[in-house]
């Protein structure tokens, strides 16, 4: 539907645009609603990296865990479906074709009963073969192929498991690097050590003479410790890393005594224990889960009870959908998706309608549920009490913008909305208390923990393929998401911690200044890539009272946002913008860069309305008759180069924004000095 064209300062009819708008975002939010599912959450395909479902498969193979065949049918066609044109896969689905990818997903295929002469896998194998063949794998695809016998451990660098012997002061301790990379290096570094292989049956053998470019015997592993293939390397290890790497393999291989390295297994084995029980055997995300799963073979044996759970766990990773089967990066997005949810319903003014009640008051009943009641007894763990994960509590990792995102849409539902009290306050200040341990020196905020390393450890870093994995880092979206909860919450508990809490949101507000860039914008770390950060920005403004007329800084970044609106009145941007950390047109605009970028002018107070008219006008055109919007690129990111799926982020950003405009923006601009805007 295309709205009138408007003219004049305001346009001739915002009764009209406030209408339509207003319409079109109940609309959607009706759509969503009926997607909900009975526990108050959404569900979600949470796909787009692909090393995470050939881990899964290989630990089922090395456990003698069978794929039940409609998983099997179900697996091939989603490869099917994402193959590239010349066979190969990418690391995520939009991507250029991998040896990582494309050598796990080749293996995957054969393991899973494919024939190599079937056109899925002989193109595959083309590909593979022509980008160098398995030798160019990253280090994470060699410790799997040597796991299954089809690669060599002398090949594979050093991950001692002594490592977690050493004493946590040691500013290179484990405990110290980003939890993701940490709980990978956990479980790799016991099947490392103990060069966990497993026996070479005919199909293992017949795929060790298919991968290579020459003769499996021929190949000499040590040669390809340090170098993954030209297509894949995002970062070379480090010389420094290299050097380490040798003196690692002189003790492991000469030094260290048996009875040391049986204490540093006991260590390990103890520490893998720990998080498959605080995390119900689901771990933290499907890479470390398949790791734990083969180890738990060979410590406890394969009809071992830690097995049996670690194999009842599997199908909360799994996810089918029309293009066939493959696992998410997560359990899920439960929490993360229902708080913006609410969030965008409040933001549209649905509070008060009351089929909307109903969906809001199942939200809420899963906030209440999912929120983290307790601390574990985890010297590693950050302390979790009154935050939220990002999906599910049997997750159970506090992650700051999750918890910020949880605890606004909870004060928003009880004490603005009049939800009753399911939370109590001191659940509330609970919370808080957890963000606000969770700031870093520089005034922003990481992911899972705050951080403990010094960025050097990124000279560590092992993994080719990722950028900035070794520590956590402060990032402009989760600092905003605290500082805009701490704001929020001030309101309402004016008296608890106050001095602690203005001091965070003034410290987290000057972190977000200080990362804008040149252009204007902020590099976006978690999804796609300069529109969403610099939502997130526009919102730590709006909320210290920084707006277009009162700020450069904000000006800055309206000229921005302004600058890149196509002529359809849209935003598109590509994932390469993460990539190349520069903004990267989409060949089309897109709905979700629409939404964030006219929510980002909205709370800007962008003083002319007829670029966000535009913008929504996109989006209500692009809205479908059942009241949703249809799939288009891909949303998310992590370590600046895979690509993550966010599907519910074009069902619910298009509602908060079209919500906004008339509930949050038009009185915003009405009020201001003159309410006029010269072009
Ligand atoms: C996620 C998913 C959610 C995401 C947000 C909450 C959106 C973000 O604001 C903070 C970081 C977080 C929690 C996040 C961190 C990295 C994850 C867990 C993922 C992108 C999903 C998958 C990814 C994980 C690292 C995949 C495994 C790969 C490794 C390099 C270890």
């Amino acid at each position: 539907m295309a709205l009138p064209r408007r003219r004049g300062k305001r346009g001739v009819s915002p009764d009209l645009c406030r209408a339509s708008f207003g319409q079109a975002a109940r609309d959607g939010f009706d759509f969503f609603g009926r997607l909900q599912l009975p526990e108050g959450h959404w569900a979600c395909d949470y796909g787009g990296p692909s090393f995470l479902l050939p881990g899964l498969v290989f630990a089922m193979y090395l456990t003698h865990t069978p794929v039940p065949p409609p998983w099997r049918v179900e697996m091939v066609r989603y490869l099917a479906r994402w193959a590239n044109e010349d066979g190969g896969w990418g690391l995520h689905l939009e991507g250029h074709s991998t040896v990582f990818a494309t050598g796990l997903y080749y293996v995957m295929l054969r393991l899973l009963g494919v024939d190599k002469e079937h056109p899925l896998a002989a193109r595959a194998r083309e590909c593979l073969l022509s980008l160098g063949g398995a030798t160019g794998l990253p280090q994470w695809g060699k410790i799997w192929l040597s796991c299954l016998n089809l690669y060599e451990w002398d090949g594979v660098n050093c991950i001692p498991v002594d490592l977690w012997l050493l004493p946590s002061w040691l500013p290179f301790h484990p405990s110290r690097w980003w939890v993701q990379c940490r709980v990978v290096y956990l479980p790799t570094s016991y099947l490392w050590s103990n060069r966990c292989t497993a026996p070479l049956d005919d199909l293992l053998a017949e795929i060790r003479e298919e991968i290579y470019t020459a003769p499996y015997s021929t190949v000499n592993f040590r040669r390809h410790r340090n170098k993954a293939a030209p297509s894949d390397t995002i970062r070379s290890v480090s010389g420094l890393l290299v050097f380490l790497f040798s003196i690692m393999a002189f003790w492991c291989n000469y030094l260290r005594p048996r009875w040391l390295l049986r204490m540093a297994n006991r260590r390990v084995g103890e520490l893998m224990r720990r998080e498959e029980r605080n995390t119900d055997y689901n771990c933290l995300a499907p890479v470390n889960k398949a790791f734990h799963m083969v180890c738990a073979m060979y410590e406890d044996g394969p009809d071992s009870e830690r097995l049996r759970k670690h194999r009842e766990r599997l199908a909360v990773y799994m996810w089918l959908g029309p293009d066939g089967m493959t696992s998410g990066g997560t359990n899920g997005v439960q929490v993360w998706d229902t708080a913006f949810a609410v969030q965008a319903a409040v933001e549209a003014g649905l509070a008060t309608d009351s089929a909307a009640r109903e969906v809001l008051a199942r939200a809420h009943r899963f906030l209440d549920m999912s929120q983290l009641r307790e601390d574990l007894d985890d010297p590693f763990r950050q302390p979790r009490k009154g935050g939220w994960p990002f999906s599910t509590k049997s997750n159970g990792y506090v992650v700051s913008d999750c918890a910020a995102e949880g605890l606004k849409s909870v004060l928003m539902l009880q004490k603005e909305c009049g939800f009753p009290p399911l939370i109590s306050d001191a659940r509330l200040r609970d919370c808080v208390d957890t963000l606000l341990l969770m700031q870093n020196g520089d005034g922003g905020f990481g992911s899972y923990e705050h951080t403990r390393g010094s960025r050097l450890l990124e000279y560590l870093n092992p993994a080719e393929v990722f950028d900035d994995i070794m520590i956590e880092y402060s990032y402009v979206e989760c600092s905003t998401a605290v500082l805009t909860a701490l704001a929020r919450f001030r309101t309402h508990f004016p008296g608890h911690r106050a001095s602690d809490v203005d001091v965070a949101i003034r410290r987290a507000a000057g972190f977000v200044a200080a990362r804008q860039r040149p252009d204007g914008a902020w590099y976006g770390s978690w999804a796609i890539c300069f529109t969403y950060a610099t939502f997130f920005a526009m919102q730590a403004f709006e909320a210290r009272g920084l707006q277009h007329g009162s700020s450069d800084e904000v000006r800055r970044a309206c000229a921005f946002l302004l600058e890149k609106q196509r002529d359809d009145g849209g935003w598109g941007e590509h994932y390469s913008s993460c990539v190349e950390k520069r903004y990267v047109e989409h060949e089309t605009s897109q709905v979700v860069n629409t939404a964030w970028a006219v929510l980002a002018l909205m709370h800007a107070g962008y003083p002319d309305p007829k670029p966000v008219e535009r913008g929504l006008e996109l989006i209500v055109g692009r809205q479908q008759a059942s009241g949703e919007w249809l799939q288009e690129g891909i949303e998310g990111v992590f370590n600046r180069t895979c690509m993550i799926g966010y599907p519910n982020y074009k069902l619910y950003f298009p509602v908060m924004a079209l919500g906004a405009y008339s509930r949050m923006y038009l009185p915003k601009i009405d009020g201001m000095a003159g309410g006029s805007f010269e072009a």
